[in-house]
């Protein structure tokens, strides 16, 4: 997660060139819209600026975290897709749930990066307060999205 020392959106420019023809699935959670909205608006962004064409980058909407691995798991089966940025803001609440969906998700990417062998990219926020969310989400601390999108493209680049 990103503190006051370190800000998601600095990031080094080395390896992120030659991605003007690759094509990319962002998946999004609907769950805490507003951040995983400015997390996708950032990443989006952050793939033009660095030669993405518009028209190759899918975006689809899913209910919550949990459901990122398996819509992952869509985008990557497919040949017309390099690479997956999942998008998601899981917040800490009185229950075990917070665990179990985090849990599930980063082992879910995990494998679905492993069986395809392509990037797929885990842009979960998983903050104790909404105020800590939106901070990483276009605010105080920079945009996850925009992290998301450039490791994205360093992968690819790898
Ligand atoms: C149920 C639930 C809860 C309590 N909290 C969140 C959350 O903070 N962030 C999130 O992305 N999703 C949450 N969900 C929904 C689950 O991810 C999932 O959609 C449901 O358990 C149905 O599988």
């Amino acid at each position: 997660m990103s503190t006051k020392l370190k800000n998601l959106s600095d990031y080094s420019t080395k390896n992120v060139a030659n991605v003007a023809k690759k094509r990319f699935g962002i998946v999004v959670s609907e769950w805490n819209e507003e951040v995983t909205g400015a997390l996708y608006a950032g990443a989006h962004e952050t793939l033009i600026r660095h030669g993405v064409k518009k028209e190759n980058i899918l975006h689809k909407d899913v209910p919550g975290s949990f459901e990122l691995s398996v819509a992952a798991q869509w985008m990557a089966s497919r040949e017309d897709i390099d690479a997956v940025i999942c998008l998601g803001c899981v917040i800490q609440g009185e229950t075990k749930h917070f665990d179990f969906i985090c849990h599930a998700v980063a082992q879910g990417l995990t494998n679905v990066a492993l069986k395809y062998n392509k990037p797929v990219i885990f842009g979960v926020l998983t903050p104790n307060t909404q105020k800590q969310a939106l901070d990483r989400a276009g605010g105080s601390l920079g945009n996850k999205g925009d992290e998301a999108a450039i490791t994205a493209i360093k992968m690819l680049n790898f």
